[in-house]
């Protein structure tokens, strides 16, 4: 292997139950960590976390611990907060050897200026959820997440899950409260960034903006659910693919290419 590459995942909701999903996930880094660079969680890796004491319990340890060797074999661990996870903490970032940011970051990937956030910023036409957004980011609400213990916390966990199916189906209703908004998206490009990478929205999408006449590129992640879904970074060239257990690069590529097929449509749909 020659260059190694910077990875972009998001929308795992890894649970403490072991299905699918985490199969994916282990099988993505058995295979990709030889030539990983970096790996960037940009939200909602794991399904719900209430505080840092959640890695601990038995469902989450083995994730931890793959997070873990991973960091330990050099691949650098950042993780963005996501709807779900936004109470990653110090303790998870120390114990793992990542870094965890506040939703959005900027880095510079190979000269270039590149906004990664989980998305759901980007949703603004959501009013009531940015509402309960900020509330649940509120210093003192936070402290009090903190010192929750597990097993209470999982039947506090259980509510705000019924909450979100309930305002899930609302906004099955109205659509567009669940789409990003294009402006959003444009007002972060016009700050100066090239490129911007985000998940929240379950669906996959690689497109071309110009704005002030430069090219941007936007590209968006997709859940993992059958297949799992990345952005692969490296010289400054971004490719999204699907990732399938034990296909074939040939087979990956072509994944890709399918999955760029989904054009310049902009109502980039549901999810969260
Ligand atoms: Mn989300």
């Amino acid at each position: 292997m020659s260059a190694r590459s910077d990875f972009f995942i998001s929308d795992l909701h890894l649970d403490e139950a072991p299905d699918r999903a985490r199969e994916l996930f282990f099988a993505f880094l058995e295979t990709m960590q030889p030539r990983m660079r970096a790996l960037y969680v940009l939200g909602d890796f794991f399904q719900y976390w209430l505080n840092d004491r959640h890695g601990h319990v038995d469902g989450y340890a083995p994730i931890v611990g793959a997070l873990r060797q991973l960091a330990r074999s050099g691949v650098e661990l950042i993780f963005v907060h996501g709807n779900r996870d936004f109470m990653l903490g110090r303790r998870f970032a120390r114990e793992v050897g990542a870094r965890v940011h506040r939703d959005p970051l900027t880095v510079e990937l190979d000269g270039r200026p590149v906004l990664l956030t989980h998305g759901d910023l980007l949703c603004t036409r959501d009013v009531s959820y940015q509402r309960l957004r900020r509330v649940l980011r509120f210093p003192l609400v936070r402290a009090l997440l903190r010192g929750v213990p597990i097993r209470f916390g999982r039947g506090i966990a259980e509510r705000l899950r019924a909450l979100s199916r309930k305002e899930n189906t609302r906004k099955m209703r109205d659509p567009a409260t669940l789409a990003t908004v294009p402006e959003e998206i444009e007002k972060r490009f016009k700050k100066g960034v090239d490129v911007i990478v985000h998940g929240h929205v379950h669906r996959p999408l690689a497109e071309q903006w110009k704005i002030d006449g430069r090219d941007r590129e936007l590209y968006v992640l997709g859940t993992w659910e059958q297949t799992g879904s990345y952005l692969e970074h490296q010289d400054g060239h971004f490719e999204l693919h699907t990732f399938v257990p034990g296909a074939s690069i040939d087979s990956r590529r072509q994944a890709s290419e399918s999955t760029r097929d989904l054009g310049p449509s902009r109502d980039l749909g549901s999810g969260d």
